[in-house]
């Protein structure tokens, strides 16, 4: 699973954009994945922006998840679903998710990410990292030290989420996160696909370093 960047979408920051084109402008700055986040619509909707983000998405290769629901997430066609400590539980989803189905969890620890991975968790997120604005019930941060600690106990892919920007972006991955899911650094931008590619660029460029330095 190539997850170096993971574009979270998000209607109430992208200026009236909807799903799928804030989808189609990630993916054009490089996006590898897109996850359809919406906290306000009803589920008939959700599973109609799913099923449009899913047309953007199937265009280029890029894999699509779905969060919270596993139910929208099949409905939609997509590759997966993201679950959160709250949410449908691993071993339950695994257990009615079709064939090759992607599961993700997110986890704040490292006795939550070995359970994740034990039930069946296809890759993590650890949440989340630096404060942000865009999750109300985030759990305590997990920091630098917390991405440190989750790393060195499972072997699924990793991302990193929460408050991470251009400014923070090498620090995680230094930290051992195989990639970083974003909102507001890329969404919250009024050039998407201009932000997605600097993003992404950083990515890159830190991760060729820790190549060179043998890590
Ligand atoms: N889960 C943990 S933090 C977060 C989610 C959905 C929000 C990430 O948003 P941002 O703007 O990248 O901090
Ligand atoms: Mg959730």
């Amino acid at each position: 699973m190539n997850c170096d960047l993971y574009v979270i979408t998000d209607t109430t920051l992208s200026g009236g954009r909807p799903h799928e084109e804030i989808a189609h402008l990630a993916i054009d700055g490089g996006a590898d994945v897109i996850q359809l986040r919406d906290k306000t619509c009803s589920i008939p909707e959700l599973v109609a922006s799913g099923k449009r983000v899913k047309v953007v998405t199937r265009q280029t290769g890029t894999l699509f998840i779905v969060n919270d629901r596993l139910d929208v997430a099949i409905a939609c066609g997509a590759d997966g679903v993201h679950l959160g400590q709250d949410d449908m539980q691993v071993r339950s989803a695994r257990a009615i998710a079709p064939h090759d189905f992607l599961i993700g969890v997110s986890v704040g620890s490292r006795g939550e990410a070995q359970r994740a991975v034990k039930d069946g968790a296809d890759y993590l997120a650890a949440s989340p990292v630096f404060p942000t604005a865009q999750k109300t019930d985030a759990n305590t941060l997990c920091g630098i030290s917390g991405i440190q600690r989750i790393r060195a106990a499972v072997d699924v892919p990793l991302i990193a989420i929460g408050g991470i920007g251009m400014h923070n972006v090498c620090d995680v991955i230094r930290a051992g996160a195989d990639g970083i899911a974003v909102i507001s650094a890329v969404v919250g931008q009024p050039d998407i696909s201009g932000a997605a590619r600097a993003l992404k660029d950083r990515i890159m460029a830190c991760k060729k370093e820790l190549v060179h330095r043998g890590r």
